[in-house]
């Protein structure tokens, strides 16, 4: 690579070096079967939970023990609290899951580190404050009683389709995942640790959420449903519990997991296993070893630490790679996007999943974010895959994926002219009220974000004119905020909606100098920081005052450029954000992000994408230098 002139030089030349730079970073990152996958970040309780289950499982290894304790003790706070995201409170129900997991690795009470975490447990109202999840973890060691959680029966499973709070009626994410709980939790195992945890515990039960106008009717249907349960005899039950069985073992992906993600692919081990299912059984040998591929492992100075993840993004990763390289000007007839296309296009889902529940009629067609989940391709993979394949030349099998990808995401398309990210019509709030639902998202409706990607690829194949996407420009101008700006579900937050949905209105036809475009503009340029950079901390899922706020990132910052570019906007934020991407990457090409950016559930769930912070600029450095000519 030749070494081009940086400071001092003219932004044009110092942006042309800096695309070189991120380019041959991005591409040297490719694996050689055509993919692209960064690691997936979340937080501690993907660990310690993978540690609880092993234990009550009989299965965890010393070593697995020791490096994950390791990478859990790393990353616990000064004030002895563990968070959900860097930089954020102490969570209590992360911090009881680590603590119990370094317990289970040894750590004692008294050590200060120990202490620290249980007083700050304590300070939060104990074990009974936590989310059900961790409630469930400590029910299954006897550090929780099982009859003071909601009730969850497996009945749930034979609702027919059109009775409120069916399991179609749930995200599928939460789908999976409640399924194999009502077995767990009908069952009620105790295993008991060697030791007890009476330093998490004050006084009694707090109730958190469920105040909701349904409250009082889920109280009383708790009440009937742990009636039931303790009758000795309980007609339906076994079916139930049968039929349970079935459908989490027709659900099993390729991989030996469920959904690609880890909840339901622990709650669906323990489910099995506690049905009866030998730990040799075939189904459970290939759940266990699947998670091998999940599992991260690393040296560092203090040992070898082990963390896993919840959730791989290969097909996403390598479809933002494929457009961003291509927006960094890499010539499309490239091997590396030729290798990547050729695997996009082997990665099609050509069968039904949960979607064609209320897609009946609808083809298959589209794309998963990880390398196995068959039963669930999502709108917003498929709408990008689309995008970056709609740019490449052609290759064997290539028009007919696109086809079906662009056919099955407008058979996606929710009554309300918004696009969710796994199911149609996922709307029903009712599921929200559940008791059981204290933690995170628990339905998939419409999101501006998803509904962008989606009308901008409508609008990339010359269909902006037809009445799918002229419906979807309608839902995100309905859905612009009064401050100009968009709600971002699966990024943070309103840098990343804006980010999506200005390129995505403009790529449908509309002016860069309407109303709703040049809002949405202002909103990014009084949100710029004084660095010149954008970023938005994920505080702002909880408090209206972190909107738009936070330390510059590479990706935040990238994502405002994307919208300021897509609408001509303010030349000069334009020359500080690309400033700031200039002056930040690193000698080798790349980014650092130590936050993270990426959202899983509004508030309750965040995620860092490895390969964002590298991704991102090199689209907004790219298509910036396209501008400048
Ligand atoms: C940025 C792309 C968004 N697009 C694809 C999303 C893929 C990832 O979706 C999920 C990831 C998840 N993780 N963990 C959970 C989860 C759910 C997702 C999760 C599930 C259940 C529970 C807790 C966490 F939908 Br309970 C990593 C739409």
């Amino acid at each position: 690579m030749t070494a081009l002139p940086r400071a001092g030089s003219s932004l044009a030349e110092r942006t042309d070096a800096a695309l070189e730079q991120a380019s041959a970073f991005l591409t040297a990152r490719q694996h050689r079967d055509g993919w692209w996958k960064g690691e997936l970040r979340t937080n501690v309780t993907m660990d310690a939970e993978d540690l609880l289950m092993r234990q009550f499982l009989g299965i965890l290894l010393e070593e697995d023990l020791a490096q994950t304790a390791r990478w859990i003790r790393s990353e616990q706070r000064a004030d002895g609290t563990w968070a959900t995201f860097p930089g954020g409170p102490g969570d209590l129900s992360t911090t009881v899951e680590a603590y119990a997991a370094l317990r289970l690795a040894g750590d004692l009470p008294d050590a200060p580190h120990m202490a620290a975490a249980a007083a700050f447990v304590r300070e939060q109202g104990g074990i009974a404050a936590c989310r059900v999840f961790t409630r469930i973890w400590l029910a299954l060691f006897g550090e929780w009683p099982w009859d003071q959680l909601p009730a969850m029966p497996p009945e749930l499973v034979l609702l027919p389709r059109w009775v409120p709070l069916n399991v179609y009626d749930w995200a599928c994410w939460a789908r999976q995942t409640v399924v194999p709980i009502t077995v767990v939790a009908t069952l009620r195992p105790v295993r008991r640790l060697p030791f007890a945890l009476p330093e998490l515990h004050v006084g009694p039960r707090r109730s958190r959420r469920g105040a909701g106008p349904a409250g009082r009717l889920f109280g009383l249907l708790d009440f009937a449903l742990s009636w039931y349960g303790a009758l000795p005899v309980q007609p339906g039950r076994e079916l139930a519990m049968r039929r349970a069985a079935e459908w989490i073992l027709a659900r099993q992906e390729a991989d030996g997991g469920w959904g690609g993600i880890q909840p339901p692919w622990v709650y669906s081990i323990l489910a099995l296993h506690l049905l009866g299912y030998p730990l040799s059984h075939p189904a459970l040998v290939a759940a266990v070893a699947g998670l091998e591929g999940f599992l991260v492992r690393e040296q560092t100075p203090d040992g070898p630490v082990r963390r896993l993840e919840a959730c791989q993004s290969p097909v996403w990763d390598t479809c933002l790679a494929v457009t961003v390289l291509l927006d960094a000007g890499v010539d499309p007839h490239d091997e590396a996007i030729a290798r990547a296309t050729d695997w996009l296009v082997g990665e099609e889902i050509g069968v039904r999943g949960d979607w064609a529940v209320r897609r009946p009629r609808l083809a298959p067609g589209g794309w998963a974010f990880e390398f196995a989940n068959d039963g669930y391709p999502d709108v917003d993979d498929t709408a990008e895959v689309v995008l970056a394949l709609d740019r490449v030349p052609d290759r064997p099998g290539l028009p007919g994926a696109i086809e079906r990808g662009v056919r099955w995401t407008v058979g996606m398309q929710s009554r309300d002219g918004g696009w969710g990210a796994f199911d149609a019509d996922n709307t029903r709030r009712l599921v929200e009220q559940l008791p059981f639902c204290d933690f995170g998202a628990v339905i998939d409706p419409p999101s501006a974000d998803v509904t962008a990607h989606v009308v901008e690829m409508l609008a990339a194949r010359g269909l902006a004119a037809g009445d799918p996407c002229r419906r979807g420009v309608r839902w995100l101008l309905d859905a612009q905020e009064p401050d100009g700006s968009w709600f971002g579900r699966w990024g943070a937050n309103h840098v990343y909606g804006t980010g999506a949905v200005v390129p995505a209105l403009v790529a449908a036809g509309l002016s860069a100098a309407s109303p709703p475009v040049t809002r949405a503009l202002g909103w990014l340029v009084a949100h710029q920081n004084p660095d010149g950079g954008w970023g938005e901390d994920m505080r702002s899922y909880r408090d209206p005052a972190w909107r738009g706020r936070g330390a510059s990132t590479p990706s935040q910052t990238a994502w405002a450029l994307l919208a300021l570019l897509a609408a001509d906007g303010d030349a000069q934020a334009v020359e500080r954000g690309v400033g700031w991407l200039l002056d930040t990457q690193r000698e080798d090409g790349g980014w650092d992000e130590p936050f993270h950016t990426g959202t899983g559930f509004p508030g309750d769930f965040f995620i860092t994408y490895e390969m964002y912070r590298d991704v991102f600029p090199l689209s907004a450095l790219g298509r910036f230098r396209r501008a400048l000519g």
